[in-house]
């Protein structure tokens, strides 16, 4: 099929799911043409049937806020007319949800019928999208939609407690690409990070509220009194600074390396031990799959959709949200007993391997079919 993929082109999960999915998609065949206003990051090779359309939004002093959600529909219309696109595919409700029901009905009054599905992705619903501000045109742009999609049964059940939503939501998971995983590293370069006896425990993020990062850095400051560590924090964001004085304030800056944004990731999981996830909320914790792929155990809160990745007592450990007494003591249970690690090590990768590509692929591709058929 000919897909139109609309997503947030910077770091985090959308934009990596989306990026990834048409990347997938584009190896088994399909031709894939991104729409956004700027390549997105994971997007680092682009062939004859991917392809990458940037909206530009001109700047007119006239606008205090600049329209891009006209940009953005005009751009899907023309690509729609200019390439033949059979499909829209939306991630992230806001406002690409809206953007593109708009597109579809400029397109029809040319007789050219898109179907449009929108993913649901986390804070488009639980944080920005339920605001009184956005709520009638998110609510309106999901049942507009051909189909909607949310990336887990915890968001599922949020939308349809949030909103007034009358159109079924099939869950399709967020996924991984095990086979990039498949061979053990041996070349980690661990000791760029760490000495040999210390472990390592890392956090990735966007440094957001919602991210709970004073906890993580609790959460360490408690492990390392009780064995030699080192913390990695990765990301850029508005809580980073604080995380940065909270450090100094605790006497544990020289242990903890803060590296902005990475397009490492995985060599950087390569050589951690321990991954942490405190968060308030969290629809999926795509972080926390990528840290397990790469045979990094989780300690995470418990709270949205969490707990369908990360499984108590084998991956690793959940605790009530900001109970950083128990994550500590889990943690420090996990990092103080090689063979333990080990254990979790193989179980978080096991635990992963069950949301490769593969298995996650052929649901978006009958969700097409179906929003293909119906149109
Ligand atoms: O976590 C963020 O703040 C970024 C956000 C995004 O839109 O990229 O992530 C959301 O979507 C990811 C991909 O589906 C999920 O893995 C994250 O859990 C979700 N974030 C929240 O719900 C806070």
């Amino acid at each position: 099929m000919k897909i139109a993929i609309v997503c947030y082109p910077t770091f985090g999960g959308s934009g990596v799911v989306a990026t990834e999915l048409g990347i997938a998609l584009a190896e088994r065949g399909h031709e894939v043409h991104f729409v956004t206003y700027k390549q997105p990051v994971r997007l680092e090779l682009l062939s004859n049937n991917i392809h990458f359309h940037e909206v530009h939004v001109p700047e007119y002093p006239l606008f205090h806020y600049q329209p891009y959600e006209l940009a953005l529909s005009s751009k899907l219309v023309d690509t729609v007319k200019l390439y033949g696109i059979e499909l829209l595919h939306v991630h992230y409700a806001i406002p690409h949800a809206y953007a593109g029901y708009m597109a579809k009905k400029m397109l029809q009054e040319e007789n050219i019928y898109v179907p449009m599905i929108t993913t649901l992705h986390g804070t488009d619903i639980t944080l920005v999208g339920k605001h009184p501000y956005y709520k009638p045109a998110v609510t309106f742009s999901i049942n507009k939609s051909d189909v909607v999609t949310s990336v887990s049964e915890n968001l599922k059940q949020s939308t349809l407690r949030i909103f007034d939503i009358h159109k079924d939501i099939e869950v399709i998971p967020n996924f991984i690409d095990s086979k990039k995983y498949s061979q053990e590293y041996t070349d980690c370069q661990r000791s760029l990070m760490a000495n040999d006896d210390e472990r390592i425990v890392t956090h990735i993020s966007n440094f957001r509220k919602v991210k709970h990062i004073p906890d993580v850095i609790n959460v360490f400051h408690r492990i390392q009194k009780e064995m030699p560590a080192k913390l990695i924090m990765v990301g850029e964001g508005p809580e980073k600074e604080g995380a940065e004085r909270l450090c100094d304030h605790l006497g544990i800056a020289d242990k903890v390396v803060f590296l902005g944004n990475s397009n490492e990731i995985d060599r950087i999981l390569c050589f951690s031990d321990l991954f942490l996830l405190p968060s308030k909320s969290e629809s999926f914790g795509l972080a926390a799959l990528e840290a397990m792929i790469n045979r990094v155990p989780v300690i995470s809160s418990n709270t949205g959709g969490i707990p369908e990745v990360n499984i108590q007592g084998v991956s690793g450990f959940l605790a009530d949200v900001g109970d950083v007494d128990e994550m500590s003591k889990k943690a420090i249970y996990i990092l103080s007993d090689d063979a333990i690690l080990e254990k979790f090590k193989q179980n978080a990768h096991e635990v992963a391997s069950k949301f490769d590509i593969l298995n996650i692929l052929p649901l978006y591709e009958e969700v097409y079919e179906k929003a293909y058929r119906s149109r």
